[in-house]
Formats: C-alpha cells, sequence, structure tokens
C-alpha cells in the first residue's frame, strides 16, 4: 500500500487531471416498461413487467417503477417477481417499437454532436465539448435534451454530465427516474471516494465480492493501493480501476463509424467445466450483444470467442461470413464450432466473450438467410 492518509495528498491526486472535455450520458428510464405504459394508459402508475412469462423459465428484462418498489428488478427470474408482485401486468417485449424510438433519440443526439455512442438501444454517450448549436454549458445541453426526448416521444431520461465517460456515466444513474446529475472537476475527488465499488466501470459482481473480501467498499479504499499491486490483484484491469479511483479516464466517446468491434465478456461466478453450461453463457452473452449491435446499427463479418481458462491464460477463436450478422439465431451454430476449438470443457474456464468485428456499414440487410462461412481459420487464433 501506498500509504496515502493526508487530506490535502488525495485532493492533490485530483489536481492534474485533464478535465476539458465536456462529456453527457443519457440513459432512458425503465425503458421498455416506459414504452409500453406510454402507448397503453392503463399501465400508467401501475407495476409493469417487461420479459419472459411468469409460468415459463423467463427472467425480467425490466419493470416499471412501480414494480421496482415490490424489489422487482432486470434479470430476475420471472416466478419470482409474480411472487413478490402479484398485481404486476406481464408484457412480451416488442423491440422493433424500442429500437425505432431508439433511432429517433440517437438522431436527436446528432443535432448537439456527431461524437455519439450508444451503448444500447437506450443509452449513449456525447461529447458536447464543442457542440453544433455552440451552446457553452454542457448542462444546459443535457437538460435540453432531457426535454427533446420528452416531447418527441413522451418519455424521460436521466443524464449525467462530466468531464469523463466514467462519471459521466455513474452520474446519470444518480437521480433516477427524470435526474440530472453534474459532477464538476472540483467535486469528482468527495464523489469517488464515497461511490460504491459495485458502481465503478468494470467492476461486475465476482470483481465486487473479490474487493469486499479484500475491504475495499467505496473509491476511498482503492488510493491505498499502488499500480503495481493493483495490477498484481486484477490484472490489467487494475490499471483502469487505478486511473478512475483517481478521476482519470481518458477515454474517447467513439462513434459507430470509428467502431472496429463490439462485444461483451463475463467473468463466471465460479469457474465451469461443462460446455452445456458454456453454451447458455454465451447464448445469453450472444443475445446482449445482438442488442448492443442492432443498438448501433451495426453487422459484422467476423465473430470472436474469448476463453479465458482457470488458469488465467486466455484463447481467442474467429469466424468469418460472407454475409455480416449480429443475430445469436444466426451465429448460434457458429458459437458452438468456436467453443469446440479451444480447450474448454476439458480444462475450466472463468471468463467467455464474443465480439463482433470487421463491420460492413452501408444498408442493414433485411432477410435473415444464414451465409456460410469462408476463412474459418482468420483472425486470431
Ligand atoms: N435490459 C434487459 N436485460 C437486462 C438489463 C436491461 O433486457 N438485464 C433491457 C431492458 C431495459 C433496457 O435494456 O429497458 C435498458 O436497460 P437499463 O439498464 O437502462 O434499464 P431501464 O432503462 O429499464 O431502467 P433504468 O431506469 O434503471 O435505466
Ligand atoms: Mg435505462
Amino acid at each position: 500500500m501506498c500509504g496515502l492518509s493526508s487530506n490535502d495528498a488525495f485532493l492533490a491526486i485530483f489536481r492534474n487531471v485533464n478535465s476539458e472535455r465536456r462529456i453527457i450520458h443519457i440513459d432512458m428510464d425503465a425503458f421498455y416498461a416506459a414504452v409500453e405504459q406510454r402507448d397503453n394508459p392503463d399501465l400508467a402508475g401501475r407495476p409493469v413487467i417487461v420479459g419472459g412469462p411468469p409460468h415459463s423459465r423467463g427472467v425480467v428484462a425490466t419493470c416499471s417503477y412501480e414494480a421496482r418498489r415490490f424489489g422487482v428488478h432486470s434479470a430476475m427470474a420471472s416466478a419470482r417477481a409474480a411472487r413478490i408482485c402479484p398485481e404486476a401486468v406481464f408484457l412480451p417485449p416488442r423491440f422493433p417499437v424500442y429500437r425505432r424510438i431508439s433511432l429517433q433519440i440517437r438522431a436527436l443526439f446528432r443535432r448537439f454532436t456527431d461524437l455519439v455512442e450508444p451503448l444500447s438501444l437506450d443509452e449513449a454517450f456525447l461529447d458536447v465539448t464543442e457542440n453544433k448549436p455552440g451552446i457553452p454549458s454542457a448542462t444546459e445541453v443535457a437538460h435540453t435534451i432531457k426535454n427533446l426526448i420528452r416531447e418527441q416521444t413522451g418519455l424521460s431520461a436521466s443524464a449525467g454530465v462530466s468531464y469523463n465517460k466514467f462519471l459521466a456515466k455513474v452520474a446519470s444513474d444518480w437521480r433516477k427516474p427524470d435526474g440530472l446529475t453534474v459532477v464538476r472537476p472540483r467535486q469528482a475527488a468527495a464523489f469517488i471516494a464515497g461511490l460504491p465499488i459495485g458502481k465503478f466501470f468494470g467492476v461486475g459482481p465476482v470483481t465486487e465480492r473479490r474487493m469486499h473480501e479484500l475491504g475495499i467498499h467505496v473509491g476511498a479504499d482503492l488510493l491505498r493501493y499502488s499500480r503495481e499491486e493493483m495490477v498484481r490483484l486484477f490484472g490489467k484491469a487494475g490499471l483502469f480501476y487505478f486511473d478512475i479511483a483517481r478521476g482519470i479516464d481518458e477515454r474517447p466517446v467513439c462513434p459507430d463509424w470509428e467502431r472496429k468491434s463490439l462485444g461483451k465478456e463475463t467473468t463466471l461466478a465460479e469457474d465451469i467445466g461443462d460446455r452445456q453450461k458454456m453454451l447458455s453463457i454465451l447464448e445469453d452473452l450472444g443475445s446482449r450483444v445482438e442488442q448492443l449491435m442492432e443498438a448501433a446499427d451495426l453487422q459484422g463479418h467476423t465473430l470472436t470467442l474469448k476463453v479465458r481458462y482457470a488458469d488465467f491464460t486466455t484463447v481467442t477463436r474467429s469466424i468469418s461470413f460472407r454475409r455480416p450478422l449480429c443475430r445469436v439465431a444466426d451465429v448460434r451454430p457458429y458459437i458452438k464450432e468456436l467453443l469446440a476449438r479451444t480447450g474448454a470443457g476439458e480444462r475450466k474456464v472463468r471468463l467467455l466473450g464474443l465480439t463482433f468485428s470487421n463491420f460492413r456499414r452501408d444498408a442493414v440487410g433485411s432477410e435473415d438467410q444464414l451465409s456460410l462461412p469462408f476463412g474459418q481459420n482468420s483472425g486470431m487464433g
């Protein structure tokens, strides 16, 4: 530990941070559920759950704030949600509608800047350091965008404004729904110091547990560790945590057309050796990646599987298709094939990831015809 104790030293860390940029993170409130309530006034003010039906093995995609009061949340088994909130109305998702609204709000964002990076159907980063209308205050821009979203879609969004992506994202989540939270450079140190570690970018449930075991509960606890200790404890991600604990996050807002790949990975709650289980986890990852790809209106010619074994060695396997794809239904056989080309199963696995790359940007095809793979050994091996 580097033994940081005095408050002055603590504040000094933040003094050299680059705070020139103005970043906004926008996140729609209870997105799918809010759309359902908007389109059916009978549902206003009632607990609404969008997701799989309770008698199936489905899960909650999202729920209205009325349902959240009962303890219902995303990813909860629908059966359990029905038990704790018996009067809830269950509805299946209507993706085409959500997608249309998503494009609508993205068009609004582009009135202010072309530096728009969608993270999913309902959230995006905007770099408004220089914005098209020339509004000097980023807070003002965020306020205007929230109002426009409400006027044009009838929905509410929450916004976070700060000088980097990490802080903007945490801020948008700070006072939901209909929130607007600004974290000024001067406030960042105190804000991060008190922030629960689970709210940090990239800290999933597994890392969160690990940090709790180490006695790291809030941002301030991270400051006790040197860069080297962070790397020893958390690998490459440790470097990132080291920086964001100090208010440093230089990642640029990366618009679609600059993006080279898009994917997701997940560290498993425990190492597994059962391939069937791995495939079902990859299926979930695949649906999340599919949503991100669709939100960004992207399709890829290449799919890469990442496998990290229990001993932390990592391999990737790629496959390329003639026709660009993004749907899990289309790539399911390839996922299986890619997994078969690793040692997963014989060796236990601690992390799985799926990434599309090699994008096609023009007209997204509408037929669902499966293309034949070519160059199966291309990409990383
Ligand atoms: N979603 C999903 N499965 C999850 C999480 C989210 O299908 N595990 C979908 C449904 C959400 C949408 O993505 O409506 C946006 O996700 P958010 O995490 O932003 O959740 P909400 O917008 O629903 O609520 P909040 O007001 O907390 O942002
Ligand atoms: Mg949301």
